[in-house]
C-alpha cells in the first residue's frame, strides 16, 4: 500500500502549540483502556467512519461526520474510529476532529474515545493526531520496524494516548505483546490480500493465552479488539463469547440508513 505521506508537515513546536491549545479547550484525552473498562454492556462498539476504502471502493462519500459521530454516540459506541487517510480512504485530520468536537458533550455521561485511523508511522503523526482531537491513535505492526513500533508506543504513551496495536498473525501479536501493547486489535482482513477470516481473532488470541495473559473487559492485563468484516449480530455474539473486549465495525455502519438499528441487529 501507497500510504500516501505526502501530506504539508506543520513543525512539531508547532504542534506542540496546538495540542497545548486544544487541552485548554477540551480537556485531556481519553486512555483507551480505561475506556474500554468503563463500558458496562458485555462488549463494546467501535464505529468507524469511513468513506472508501481500498477493497470496497467508494461507501458513502457524501456522509457528514459530525452527524454521523453523534448518530454512532446515539447508539452507544464506546470509541469512535475515523480514518484520515486521503487517498485510500477519502479520510481526513477534519473529519476526525469534527467528529471530536460534535460528540463532546451531552450525549452520554462519558464520550466515546476517538481513534486515528491511519497508516501511523512517524511521531509526527501522533502529535498531529491530538492537535486534531484524537484521543488514540492506530499503530499497525504489519507495516512498522519492531524499534519503530516501540518508539511510537512510548510517544503515544507520553502525549497521554493508549494506543491500539493491531496485528493479523500470530508473530504479530508476538510482535506486539513483545513490545508492551496493552490494547491489541486482531484484524480479520489481510493487508495485503484483503482476505477476510473472522476465525482470525480467535487463533490470535491463543498467543495471548499461552503466555498466561487475562483479557477479561474489567480488569484483564490487556484489552482485546476484533476488527473487520463484522456486519450481524452473530458476529458480535461470537467474539462476545470468546471473551473480545471491542468490536469494531466499519462498512456495514456506514451503509446503515439508521446505525442504532444496525448496532441492535
Ligand atoms: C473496518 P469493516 O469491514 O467493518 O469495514 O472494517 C476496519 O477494520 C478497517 O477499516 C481497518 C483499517 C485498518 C483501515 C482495519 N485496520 C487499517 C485502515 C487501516
Amino acid at each position: 500500500l501507497d500510504v500516501g505521506l505526502a501530506q504539508a508537515q506543520t513543525s512539531a513546536a508547532d504542534l506542540e502549540a496546538r495540542i497545548a491549545e486544544f487541552d485548554k479547550a477540551h480537556g485531556p484525552p481519553l486512555n483507551l483502556l480505561e475506556r474500554i473498562r468503563a463500558e458496562e454492556k458485555p462488549i463494546a462498539l467501535a464505529a468507524e467512519f469511513k468513506r472508501a476504502s481500498p477493497s470496497k471502493g467508494d461507501i458513502a462519500l457524501d456522509l457528514v461526520a459530525a452527524e454521523q459521530g453523534i448518530k454512532y454516540t446515539k447508539a452507544g459506541a464506546s470509541i469512535l474510529s475515523v480514518l484520515t487517510e486521503p487517498k485510500w480512504f477519502k479520510g481526513s485530520l477534519q473529519d476526525m476532529e469534527d467528529v471530536r468536537l460534535a460528540t463532546e458533550q451531552g450525549l452520554q455521561s462519558l464520550r466515546p474515545a476517538v481513534l486515528r485511523k491511519d497508516f501511523v508511522v512517524a511521531d509526527y503523526q501522533i502529535l498531529e493526531a491530538r492537535a486534531h482531537g484524537a484521543d488514540t491513535v492506530l499503530l499497525i505492526v504489519a507495516i512498522l520496524e519492531v524499534d519503530r513500533l516501540v518508539r511510537l508506543i512510548r510517544t503515544s504513551r507520553a502525549w497521554g494516548m493508549e494506543p491500539l496495536v493491531e496485528v493479523n498473525n500470530l508473530r504479530e501479536m508476538e510482535i506486539a505483546l513483545d513490545a508492551g501493547a496493552k490494547v491489541v486489535g486482531v484484524n480479520n482482513r489481510n493487508l495485503h490480500t484483503f482476505q477476510l477470516d473472522l476465525g482470525t481473532t480467535e487463533r490470535v488470541m491463543e498467543v495471548a493465552r499461552k503466555r498466561g495473559l487475562s483479557w477479561d473487559r474489567q480488569s484483564g492485563d490487556i484489552a482485546l479488539a476484533a476488527l473487520s468484516g463484522i456486519s450481524v449480530r452473530a458476529d458480535v455474539a461470537r467474539y462476545e463469547e470468546a471473551g473480545v473486549s471491542v468490536v469494531l465495525v466499519g462498512e456495514t455502519l456506514m451503509r446503515a440508513s439508521d446505525p442504532s438499528l444496525a448496532v441492535r441487529e
